[in-house]
């Protein structure tokens, strides 16, 4: 899939035009609005374009006639020509740079001017040779912010996000069931158990042809090159920007296979010791007993069962004492899509969103959802326009009558994600939060505080007794941002004694709370909110990156209050 590379671009085109004039912040904006639809469509853009051309593109919310026209223009020769032109003029590796925490255009372009600095390395070496500190505007303190940036992007590194990769992997799968060399084709690996990064991509096929299916996958538009071309494994670098392994199995061991490949490594170690005290040998090949017969091996639930263990979805296999479970039959049954009834987290023009009421509550009905909490930002957010209680009273105007005109099609709440201040207040007056149906609370603000203080800054706003769901508690942003110092035991506690409930964010840069998280809170017996925090419409297809997490937390439907109809969670809003 192009969309990724694409949205770079697009990214790289708005930095350097906002460099180039501080005026055109309607070009600019247009840029970034179309590069946030394409990086966050789960389509395939290229596909778009094929069937229905340019037009087919300018029904894209965001996409205009010139972006339009760039993404014809890459579709067909593989260049922008604009984009190729500002290169000349700033050699800078924006992409990578940009998603250094603290570093935007004009602060990147002067380090360039003044230093040479163009990308990562050459900012490393800078900051190790001393000359960040002294470019007038920097100063050790800016110093020691970007090295943070540059050690927590390193860290990160060669991994990708799970919502960048997933669209991808899937892309790849359809190709190679439409190929029609495989019977069969599974996703494996960290994507199939909903990892938040993936390393590599792993997928299984069944073949009858295995030559002539290999051949196809080096063919594939999505491969840049070939890595390594054997008989059953076929390893393709992808234009995304990740690897993929692709193992052609025979049908007798491809539950073995699948079982193996799923994972964890982890997972698998502990699987095989079970085995082995049964007196069983497990591999990727089968189960074997003492004699070397198969016992099971062409259907992944078989090897649990002939284990005496219960099977388990995969995003459980992480040894985290899911095997122990399986042995008793404990397994829980886990949330799936099909029960969540509804989202209490997403944003509209009203502030940083970038759609009208009406459109999101569409794609939201579109998305199979019967309610929808409407959640733009309160004022202290300013930097997204954020709501004053006037400017909220003619959002709930807006809210009732788009409501009325959708009628039953969908129930839309009011609320607002509202801003907890420094001392655990929140920045909106007791009148308009009783206007809510309930008060989402978020930390946006003040974000170095000591863990002493932000645990009690946060423990003092749930024992107000006036918010209900605490948005991405953590605040972290995968690779980009830490999360704040909390003391999470004190943090639960007290959610449970004041029936506060923990958000799960499922946008792919936040899965805010994380799996560990969720475990860790599922044993204070906390409630939780599984929401897309969407931007735009096509963000609500998000709300599986926030299930895959909440299974990796073990969650059930009944841990989840979105899996209620809209009578019974009001209830749990009423207290
Ligand atoms: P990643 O790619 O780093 O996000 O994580 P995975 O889990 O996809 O790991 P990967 O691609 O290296 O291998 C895929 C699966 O293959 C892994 O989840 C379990 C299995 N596997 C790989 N290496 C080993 C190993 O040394 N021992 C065992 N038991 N299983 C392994
Ligand atoms: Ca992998
Ligand atoms: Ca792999």
């Amino acid at each position: 899939m192009l969309n990724k590379k694409i949205a770079e671009i697009f990214r790289e085109i708005a930095d350097m035009l906002e460099l180039e004039d501080e005026k055109r912040v309607f070009e600019v904006r247009a840029y970034r609005n179309a590069a946030l639809t394409i990086e966050t469509m789960q389509e395939d853009i290229e596909g778009i374009y094929r069937k229905g051309g340019i037009k087919a593109l300018m029904e894209l919310q965001g996409i205009g006639k010139t972006t339009a026209g760039h993404i014809e223009e890459y579709i067909k020769s593989g260049k922008i020509k604009k984009y190729e032109e500002y290169k000349k003029k700033y050699p800078i590796d924006f992409s990578s740079l940009m998603r250094i925490q603290g570093l935007g255009p004009k602060r990147a372009y002067r380090l360039y001017a003044e230093l040479g600095v163009n990308d990562v390395a050459s900012l490393k070496a800078a900051i190790a040779a001393g000359k960040v500190r002294n470019l007038s505007g920097f100063g050790k303190r800016s110093e020691e912010v970007l090295q943070k940036g540059i050690s927590l992007l390193e860290s990160s590194k060669g991994r990708m996000l799970l919502g960048d990769v997933l669209p991808e992997a899937e892309a790849i799968i359809r190709q190679l069931k439409n190929s029609g060399y495989a019977e069969r084709v599974e996703l494996a690996g960290s994507a199939r158990r909903m990892k938040e990064t993936v390393g590599d991509i792993d997928i299984l096929v069944i073949s009858s042809k295995p030559d002539k299916m290999a051949n196809f996958i080096s063919k594939m538009e999505d491969a840049e090159s070939v890595t390594l071309s054997g008989p059953t494994k076929t390893t393709v670098w992808l234009r995304a920007g990740i690897s993929c392994d692709i193992r052609v199995l025979e049908r007798k061991s491809f539950g073995a296979a699948m079982q193996y490949f799923i994972g964890s490594k982890e997972h698998n170690v502990k699987l095989r010791q079970i085995a082995i005290k049964k007196g069983y040998k497990l591999s990727e090949y089968g189960l074997f007993d003492r004699r070397g017969r198969s016992v099971a091996g062409e259907e992944e639930k078989e090897i649990y069962e002939k284990l005496g263990m219960q099977y388990m979805e995969p995003e459980m296999r992480e040894d985290r004492g899911e095997i122990e479970q399986a042995l008793k039959h404990e397994i829980p049954r886990l949330v799936q899509r099909e029960d969540i009834r509804g989202d209490l987290h997403s944003h509209t023009i009203y502030t940083d969103g970038h759609e009208s009421i009406e459109s999101m509550a569409m794609a939201a009905i579109t998305e199979g959802f019967e309610y929808l909490g409407m959640t733009d930002h309160s004022k202290s957010e300013y930097v997204t326009g954020g709501m004053d209680e006037r400017k909220i009273d003619a959002y709930y105007r807006e809210i009732e009558a788009v409501g009325k005109k959708l009628g039953d099609r969908i129930m839309l709440l009011k609320s607002a994600e509202t801003d907890i201040l420094k001392d655990g207040s929140l920045d909106l007056d007791d009148k308009t939060l009783e206007k809510m149906d309930y008060v989402l609370g978020a930390i946006h603000s003040n974000l170095n505080m000591g863990e002493q203080e932000m645990t009690k800054r946060l423990v003092s706003c749930i024992e107000s007794g006036k918010v209900n769901i605490i948005a991405h508690p953590t605040g972290r942003l995968i690779g980009r941002r830490e999360p704040i110092k909390l003391n999470l035991d004190k943090v639960f506690q007290a959610a449970k004694d004041n029936g506060v409930v923990m958000e799960i964010d499922s946008f792919p840069d936040r899965l805010d709370l994380n799996d560990e998280n969720i475990l860790k809170a599922r044993e204070y017996g906390l409630k939780f909110s599984i929401d897309t925090d969407s931007h735009s419409a096509s963000n609500f297809k998000f709300i599986r990156y926030g299930i895959g997490t909440a299974k990796r937390g073990w969650l059930r439907k009944e841990d989840v209050i979105n899996t209620l109809p809209y009578e019974k969670l009001m209830k749990i809003f009423r207290r």
